[in-house]
């Protein structure tokens, strides 16, 4: 079976390809390594990152960018990442709805899943298949992930542009977004801007961005159910290229980081791990460092 892999390239204009090679890679199929290694990548598609909190409005934003990034031959790919429901495929189908104006267009090519193995974030396989898009000629690859915990600033270290989307109501959270997000997003976005107190947040966040901030961000207002406010987003991504270049070293950093971590990772079984510490911990005088020292150099 593993020898009989057909050999894959992903190719926009055949999403089957995609597709197919999106799920070697991801489940780190037979040929997955070989896949990645037979990479070959043409033009230089930005990743944008579209991330907040949940119901913030991200797959409905990112319904609205397609179409106004959907021009001429462009192809576009979305990866909707929702690590946190591994077993709750209702966000997933929720996605599915919310960008279904574009499931069946053949310029658009979207796959939603649910990563495993990283904490609440998203894995080296979620920038393996990144890659896998870039590779296959998409103009544009948006990447929604829910900002819980780390995952938002691990948003940043993959994409070339990071959105972050909050919601007028999000004034009580601002002091986290103070800590981790406010460095790391290239744009923020008030959607759900047809409710109240969209301006007034909006002012507030544009002060703590100027406090925190040696640049200016931007703030966008949107309102992602209608298409309000999207085109200067649009806007921004298209005129962003220069984000890519000031931050690659930092993000390809970030990326082999990612990856060496997963790789040197991927031979430790957790049950034999378990296994392990009940022989040895059974025996009297179990030290638990120097047991771990000793697993380490194995
Ligand atoms: N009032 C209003 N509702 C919105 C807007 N954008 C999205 N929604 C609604 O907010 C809910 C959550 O949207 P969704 O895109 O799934 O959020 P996500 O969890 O961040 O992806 C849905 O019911 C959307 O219809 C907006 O601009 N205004
Ligand atoms: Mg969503």
């Amino acid at each position: 079976m593993e020898s009989s892999l057909p050999y894959i390239k992903p190719d926009a204009a055949d999403f089957r390809s995609v597709a197919r090679a999106l799920t070697i890679v991801e489940n780190d199929l037979a040929g997955s390594g070989e896949l990645l290694k037979s990479l070959t990548f043409k033009n230089n598609a930005p990743i944008i990152g579209i991330t907040g909190p949940p119901g913030a409005g991200k797959s409905t934003l990112v319904n609205s960018l397609i179409n106004s990034l959907l021009t001429g031959e462009n192809k576009i790919a979305v990866l909707a990442v929702d690590p946190t429901s591994p077993f709750n495929f209702g966000s997933l189908l929720g996605d599915r709805i919310r960008m279904a104006a574009h499931f069946n267009h053949p310029g658009v090519f979207i796959r939603s899943l649910a990563t495993r193995g990283s904490l609440g974030g998203l894995s080296a396989k979620t920038i393996e298949m990144t890659d896998v898009l870039r590779a296959a000629g998409f103009n544009y690859i948006l990447v929604e992930t829910v900002g819980v915990g780390q995952s938002e600033v691990e948003i940043a270290g993959l994409a070339d542009i990071t959105l972050l989307v909050l919601v007028p109501e999000s004034g009580d959270e601002i002091q986290n977004i103070k800590s981790g997000l406010m460095e790391i997003a290239d744009a923020f976005i008030i959607n759900k801007a047809d409710r109240a107190d969209a301006d007034l947040f909006a002012n507030n966040l544009k002060k703590i961005i100027h406090q925190n901030r040696a640049e200016q961000i931007p703030v966008f207002k949107t309102i992602a159910s209608t298409g309000g406010g999207v085109s200067e987003v649009t806007s921004f991504i298209f005129k962003a290229p220069h984000l890519k270049n000031k931050r690659k070293a930092y993000l390809l950093a970030e990326k082999a980081f990612k990856i060496i971590q997963f790789n040197r990772m991927a031979d430790i079984d957790k049950k034999r791990l378990q296994e392990d510490i009940a022989k040895a911990s059974a025996k009297p005088g179990f030290n638990f460092y120097r047991f771990l020292e000793g697993y380490q150099k194995n």
